[in-house]
């Protein structure tokens, strides 16, 4: 019950900054159709910052902690008290921070976007708001290590659960990567923002960000896959298909995932080109644990239905659970990463970059890979976690309204970011306000896509209020009852894992070699060459 509480409290905060940034997007999608200008001299970078920093950082990793300590404590054991007390300490800490960043933007002093890109710059408390939430998360981050320590020591020479592995795989993922982002907040960002310093280098800025910007994407990823993997088997009644295989998938997304920043950083002088060729060749490395989660899938979801004498090419298919909200989300949030990953697979291709780049075909990627694949699994875990940490069941009703959701989801989805992805190709910016375009005669060919966009804003703006009636229902009156914690089995066919899969030392240290090799020479490079007058790294350190 007290490991609920610590894993609640991070989704109260999570589905508070899904209402205020879902708020935020609404009004984008209004304001960049044309028809509509923004009262109370609220202006359209404060409102796309709001949108950005609440639901690409906020809502993620309040959401992902939540469901990793809950996972953690239901596959490795109770919480000790002290390490419940130091997931708290994580969680105030990142509160705090959070709310500090909120301030300064709702103040207008913080207009700086979620990337924060130098030279814009915020108000020192934006940052070390910031700085806050990264280093509450490494509290947490603490907390489940030690956990999962423990556990270890008490079992030696076991095999991990599953999904505590995941979930420690996913958690140094995040540790690793956000060395990057505290590096710029605390050794360029802070010093330049308080005025000790007065320029800063930004390609380093930018680089130590991307260091950080990609992994980052991936940590949203992997608890969506560890309920691909882990939950969704249990729930249509089946069997993980491969319990090596996951844990391999999981391994390669984090060697891979670090090392390939700078396909954010193609178009930007000042990195020599065969870097990013290097970087390139590793991103197309971590679009493969992402096939074999598709893979895997697919086997999963085939065995279950000849299990129930499916038969023919296709079916399985029907045998699925159509009707059960805990499978529905998260198999749409699938069916959309075929395209959202063959968007992914463009994007990374070193030509094809160049047509896109800066442009809103960018904007239309995330929401499909971020905002859908990644929410709408969240929103199927929330399902049954949500009751199952406040001791309630989900009612028809509700679930009935949770399919209507995920439907309603994916329309407005499909909306918004299509038509962000065609009028991306006709060279339509990102980030930019309509005043800066409006006028100009290329922009009449953009019009009728951005009112498409306002039309999916708007239907999405309906999905939100739906999961928020869904979640206040789970939360606080759904009636009172046990929900279960689905945990899939493994395949009896399945081969036995290897234990080299849980040689933590081996895989961070590989990780480190790969992270010296794509980056350092860049990064000497970088110093070396910092033009004239500005403070880079060479001067600070
Ligand atoms: Fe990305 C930009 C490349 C995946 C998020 N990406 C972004 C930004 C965000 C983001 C937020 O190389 C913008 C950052 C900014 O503000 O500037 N991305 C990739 C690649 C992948 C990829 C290669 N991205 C993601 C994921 C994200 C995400 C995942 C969030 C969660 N992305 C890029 C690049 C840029 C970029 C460039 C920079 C662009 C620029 O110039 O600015 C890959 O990981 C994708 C691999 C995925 C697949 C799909 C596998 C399919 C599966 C589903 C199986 C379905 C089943 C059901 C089983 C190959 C696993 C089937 C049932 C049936 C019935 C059919």
């Amino acid at each position: 019950k007290r490991d609920s509480k610590l894993a609640m409290a991070h989704f109260y905060v999570a589905f508070t900054a899904l209402l205020l940034g879902g708020t935020a997007g609404l009004l984008q999608t209004l304001v960049r159709s044309g028809k509509f200008t923004l009262p109370a001299g609220i202006g359209y970078y404060q409102l796309l910052t709001v949108h950005g920093v609440l639901l690409a950082l906020v809502l993620t990793t309040f959401f992902i902690i939540g469901f990793l300590f809950a996972g953690l404590s239901k596959t490795s054991g109770t919480l000790s008290p002290k390490i419940r007390l130091t997931g708290w300490i994580g969680f105030w800490t990142m509160t705090i921070g959070t709310t500090a960043t909120a301030i300064t933007i709702l103040l207008g002093e913080a207009s700086v976007l979620y990337t924060f890109y130098a030279p814009l710059q915020a108000h020192p408390v934006f940052y070390i708001g910031l700085a806050l939430v990264v280093v509450g998360s490494w509290i947490s981050g603490f907390a489940m290590f030690t956990h999962f320590g423990k556990w270890k020591k008490a079992n030696p020479g076991r095999v991990t659960s599953l999904l505590s592995f995941m979930a420690i795989m996913t958690m140094i993922l995040w540790l690793v990567s956000t060395l990057g982002v505290a590096a710029t907040v605390l050794i360029q960002f802070i010093p330049w923002s308080l005025g000790f310093v007065d320029t800063i280098d930004v390609l380093i800025s930018r680089t130590l960000f991307w260091y950080f910007g990609h992994p980052l994407v991936y940590f949203w990823l992997l608890p969506a896959y560890m309920a691909w993997y882990v939950i969704i088997p249990k729930i249509i009644g089946g069997k993980i298909f491969s319990d090596a295989l996951a844990r391999l998938s999981f391994i390669l997304f984090l060697l891979f995932s670090i090392p390939v920043g700078f396909h954010h950083q193609l178009t930007e002088p000042g990195i020599d080109p065969a870097w990013k060729y290097l970087q390139v060749v590793l991103t197309f490395l971590v679009v493969i644990p992402s096939l074999m989660t598709a893979f895997s899938m697919f086997a999963s979801f085939e065995l279950y239905g000849r299990s129930k004498g499916a038969t023919g090419l296709f079916g399985w298919f029907r045998k699925l659970p159509w009707g059960d909200a805990r499978f529905f989300a998260p198999f749409m949030g699938m069916l959309i990463f075929i395209p959202a990953g063959a968007g992914g697979i463009i994007n990374a291709s070193h030509q094809l970059n160049q047509v896109i780049h800066n442009t809103i075909w960018v904007t239309g990627h995330f929401h499909l890979t971020v905002a859908t694949t990644v929410l709408l699994t969240f929103f199927g875990i929330a399902y049954w976690l949500i009751p199952h940490l406040t001791g309630r069941v989900m009612t028809k009703a509700m679930n009935k309204l949770a399919i209507v959701q995920t439907i309603v989801w994916t329309i407005g989805m499909a909306f918004m970011s299509t038509a962000m992805h065609f009028e991306g190709l006709l060279g339509a910016p990102r980030r930019s306000s309509f005043s800066t375009y409006g006028d100009s005669a290329q922009a009449l060919e953009w019009i009728p896509y951005q009112i498409a966009q306002a039309v999916g804003g708007t239907i999405l703006f309906i999905g939100i209020i739906l999961i928020l009636v869904i979640f206040v229902n789970l939360a606080f009156f759904a009636p009172k009852g046990e929900t279960e914690f689905p945990i899939g089995e493994v395949a009896e066919e399945a081969e036995k894992t290897p234990m080299i899969l849980e040689n933590w030392k081996l895989w961070v240290g590989v990780l480190a070699v790969l992270i010296l090799i794509a980056y350092t020479i860049p990064f000497v490079d970088m110093i070396q060459n910092a033009p004239p007058g500005v403070k880079g790294f060479k001067n600070l350190l």
